[in-house]
């Protein structure tokens, strides 16, 4: 994959700018918080469950600006602002959720988090993700690792290189802990397919559920990006859902590529790591944690087997295109 230059340090620049923004943005949303769940101010995007708040776009506008004012070359995609799919060029382009977890932000569930990501070269080259609530701050930078820290409650403790503790094998998915999402796609034949996908993930084959891998268990954290950390950080095995967008997931898919995992599309694409423009706008996102090598098998090669273990045991479905 060629990824244009920009300087080392001017990354470095990048990020330093980009955790500082996500902490302005933090206490934006924290404040958010108290007066939404006191005005219940919440409006509907394609239904009743697809959620923004004025703060969604309040800290969309901020982080706008603060983005122009430093870097005015810079390009923007954003969940607010980009309601279409333009062509992805070259440049600089900076990916962002204002708030992923906005049903967890509207509900006071602490499962919230701004994410950061840079785009170079259509590909994700710098993440950061910030979970104002629980004071965690996941960073990523192409070829210098992923990183998690505390900065408001622990300032004083360096930043912990992910993942946290030495990659543990990983057989197969019995014994896996899992990150599934219910997403906001609520219609009949896609409610079917993903239950399906859950029944057999978790179902015991040996207590008549047909595919059953009786995995340890399912998650549903509310948030892409924070699904990415927590597989990055190895402590979700995988993650795995249909229908969200390139700034639920960007920031997620460095931290978690620089945490040696599997960042993957839809079925049947290559596995080979490379999350281009196809992955990040295809809606179909699979990720999974690092593996040590094991006598017989590398950590890689596991992963690839584990990814098309989980996809011939899930449904595969198109998620509904946006309205227009
Ligand atoms: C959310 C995702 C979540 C998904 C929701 C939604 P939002 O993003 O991160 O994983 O299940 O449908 O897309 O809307 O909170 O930014």
């Amino acid at each position: 994959m060629s990824i244009p230059a920009l300087a080392d340090a001017e990354l470095q620049e990048v990020l330093a700018f980009t955790v500082a923004l996500a902490r302005k943005a933090g206490e934006l949303i924290l404040e958010g918080s108290a007066v939404i769940r006191a005005t219940g101010a919440v409006d509907e995007k394609k239904n009743a469950v697809d959620l923004v708040t004025e703060y969604d776009r309040r800290v969309e506008e901020l982080v706008v600006a603060e983005i122009k004012a430093r870097y005015p070359g810079f390009k923007f995609i954003g969940e607010e602002t980009s309601s279409a799919r333009a062509p992805m060029t070259e440049e600089p382009t900076f990916c962002v959720d204002p708030i992923d977890g906005t049903t967890n932000f509207v509900h006071g569930f602490p499962h919230v988090c701004i994410s950061l990501g840079l785009i170079l070269g259509k590909r994700p080259v710098l993440g950061v993700i910030y979970n104002p609530f629980l004071d965690e701050l996941y960073t990523g930078l192409r070829g210098h690792g992923a990183f998690l820290a505390h900065p408001a409650t622990r300032p004083a403790l360096a930043p912990a290189r992910l993942p946290l503790s030495a990659p543990r094998p990983f057989p197969n998915l019995q014994g896996a802990l899992l990150g599934v999402e219910w997403g906001s796609d609520r219609s009949a034949p896609l409610m079917d397919k993903k239950a399906a996908s859950f029944t057999r993930l978790g179902g015991n084959p040996a207590e008549g559920v047909a595919g059953g891998k009786m995995a340890h268990s399912l998650r549903s954290v509310g948030s892409a990006a924070l699904n990415y950390g927590l597989v990055a950080q190895g402590g979700l095995d995988v993650y795995w859902e249909i229908g969200c967008w390139p700034w639920d997931i960007c920031a997620g898919a460095i931290i978690a590529q620089e945490a040696g995992c599997l960042v993957a599309g839809k079925h049947g694409a290559p596995l080979d790591n490379d999350v281009d423009e196809e992955i990040l706008w295809g809606r179909k996102y699979i990720v999974i944690r690092a593996i040590g090598d094991s006598p017989t098998e590398k950590g890689v090669d596991a992963q690839k087997r584990l990814v098309r273990e989980f996809y011939d045991t899930v449904e595969d479905f198109d998620p509904p295109a946006p309205k227009a």
